[in-house]
């Protein structure tokens, strides 16, 4: 897809506030503190800036519990507060991307407090089943653990929720419900916002009669990707989306590539582009708490058929790791001796596939997953869900913590939520208070003041990643898989035919997944010739040859001047 837009040309920051900055010392991070770091997002030369959910909210899920969609948490500062960094980032040409949960409120949302009363407008606002309080209505679990029903006792009758029991699901069969979604959507347009990156999209329709999960499911058949789900995102692109500037990234659990085509296709439903996740499940066992040492062969399948199967029509997104992921470097990487390497050799990955690069905070100094010695130190529901029935089934044995802690360290979404390192400084210099969440304890290494000191830091060549994306080559380039059975190496090229002059611009990009050496052989039908060294995060030739021999987490990108 080679229709230009700015989206596809950009490189998007995320901003978790809760744990970038705090400005007023209560350990919470905020709107002041993402406004006084301004600075330091527009050097990295970004074009925009996703911020997570800053709106009025009890947190039981850190702020995807919305119980006013037009109002800002106090915790975060004030609507003033948000338009000033509204403002602060347009001036300097960084556009803003704000998240939509809409698939949920929170249950202290004014929607579901009216919906509890059974009469009036807003009774069927959310999904509500009559019965007994001892006979849930079906078999589908939360995705936080545990069944999605829980009973409620004022209107004595059932209620869904996927998320946890304050996440109510919005009932999207009532026309009302979409017209007040519409409305609030308009309304942040209004506001000069650049576009909305849509929680858990694919789960708004759900099969009526709320059947039974098969055997061994959690009932995912019935609400992901459900029978209305593209008339719904269709229609809301329709009656809010229409201007073509405004980016939509739906984010989309357990699509596959045919699915997205219908949400992001020229005849789809009109998403700019999706978060699908095959790329970070794949290593999963029977929950994400069981996962395997994700096999290379396997990721570069699952990544390379999303870039064939939306080159011609859609567009694809490019992350390893978000709020809701372990660090990439500790997953995909190596947070050890290699660590600067290897979140260099990562980052190369994601800025030089076809799609747009979202870089999440600290990705960009190589931040690491973060010990936590005791259940005390775990904030995310799902993470304390997980240890309290694992604790439970261990029948509260005095070391069942123990028993769970290297899962818990390895794939808890609490690693991605530790405050954001900037110096080596108290707190990482997060906050002059307590933090809501423990700094990791290697922050006196990693934080951005040494990294801004160090020309061969990962900040560093982070911006120098960042520019490559001025390249058309690398943005709108055909994409080709090489040596698709090595199990260390991950080779590729991109392509670019036309221009002006006619000429054919490549890059070839090849990056050492290993703690060894290796040397890549260059196939006879890749022409190297007139390639030159772009970007590499080690001493390289400057220009290839057709053995190239890489040192442990050796990345190169070689490019047509
Ligand atoms: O996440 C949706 C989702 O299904 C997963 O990312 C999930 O939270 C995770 O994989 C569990 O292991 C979105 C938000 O990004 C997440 O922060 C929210 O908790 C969730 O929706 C509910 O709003």
């Amino acid at each position: 897809d080679d229709e230009r837009a700015w989206w596809k040309e950009a490189v998007v920051y995320q901003v978790y506030p809760k744990s970038f900055a705090d400005s007023d010392g209560d350990g919470v991070g905020d709107l002041g503190g993402v406004i006084d770091r301004v600075d330091y997002i527009d050097e990295l030369g970004v074009d925009a800036v996703w911020l997570n959910p800053v709106y009025e909210s009890p947190q039981a899920d850190n702020g995807y519990d919305i119980a006013d969609y037009r109002a800002i948490d106090d915790a975060y500062g004030d609507m003033e507060d948000w338009e000033r960094l509204r403002d602060e980032l347009h001036e300097r040409d960084v556009r803003l991307i704000m998240d939509l949960v809409v698939n949920h409120t929170s249950d202290e949302h004014e929607w579901f407090r009216k919906s509890r009363r059974e009469d009036g407008e807003y009774a069927d606002y959310y999904h509500w089943v009559e019965g007994e309080p001892d006979e849930l209505p079906n078999d589908w679990e939360s995705v936080f653990g545990g069944s999605a029903w829980s009973w409620d006792d004022e209107r004595e009758a059932w209620y869904l929720h996927l998320f946890d029991e304050k996440q109510p699901d919005l009932n999207w069969a009532n026309p009302d419900v979409r017209e007040a979604v519409y409305d609030m959507m308009e309304w942040w347009l209004g506001k000069g916002i650049d576009g909305f990156r849509m929680d858990v999209i694919n789960m708004i329709s759900k099969a009526e009669d709320y059947p039974d999960g098969g055997p061994d499911s959690d009932g995912a058949e019935h609400f992901m990707n459900g029978p209305r789900v593209h008339e719904y995102v269709g229609e809301m692109v329709e009656e809010v989306l229409d201007d073509e500037s405004v980016l939509a990234v739906g984010e989309t659990p357990g699509v596959s590539v045919d699915d997205a085509r219908e949400y992001v296709s020229e005849d789809g439903d009109g998403l700019s582009m999706l978060f699908q996740f095959e790329h970070v499940t794949f290593d999963h066992g029977e929950h994400k708490f069981d996962a395997d040492d994700p096999d290379l062969v396997e990721f570069k399948e699952i990544l390379a058929k999303w870039q064939e199967g939306l080159a011609d029509d859609g567009w694809n997104s490019l992350y390893l790791n978000n709020h809701d992921q372990p660090r990439m470097v500790s997953r995909f990487g190596s947070d050890g001796e290699y660590r600067r390497k290897s979140a260099k050799l990562l980052g190369t990955l994601t800025h030089t596939l076809g799609g747009t690069p979202f870089v999440y905070q600290g990705e960009e100094i190589g931040m690491t997953n973060a010990p936590f010695e005791t259940r005390e130190a775990l904030r995310d529901v799902e993470v304390r869900n997980y240890v309290a029935s694992a604790v439970d089934d261990a029948e509260g044995h005095a070391d069942a913590y123990e028993d769970v802690r290297e899962a818990v360290e390895a794939m808890s979404r609490d690693n991605a939520r530790t405050p954001m390192q900037w110096t080596d400084e108290a707190h990482a210099g997060f906050t002059d208070g307590d933090p809501w969440i423990d700094a990791n304890p290697n922050y006196a290494e990693v934080n951005v003041s040494r990294a801004r000191d160090d020309p061969d830091s990962v900040l560093h060549y982070y911006r120098d990643l960042v520019a490559l994306r001025e390249r058309d080559l690398l943005v709108y380039g055909d994409f080709e898989l090489l040596a698709p059975d090595d199990p260390d190496l991950f080779a590729y090229t991109r392509t670019l035919a036309g221009g002006d002059d006619e000429s054919t611009e490549r890059a070839l990009v090849v990056l050492n997944f290993d703690d060894e050496p290796t040397t890549f052989e260059v196939p006879a039908d890749v022409t190297v010739d007139g390639l030159e060294l772009a970007l590499a995060n080690d001493d390289a030739p400057a220009v290839p040859g057709r053995a190239l021999d890489l040192g442990p987490w050796e990345a190169r990108v070689y490019l047509t001047p």
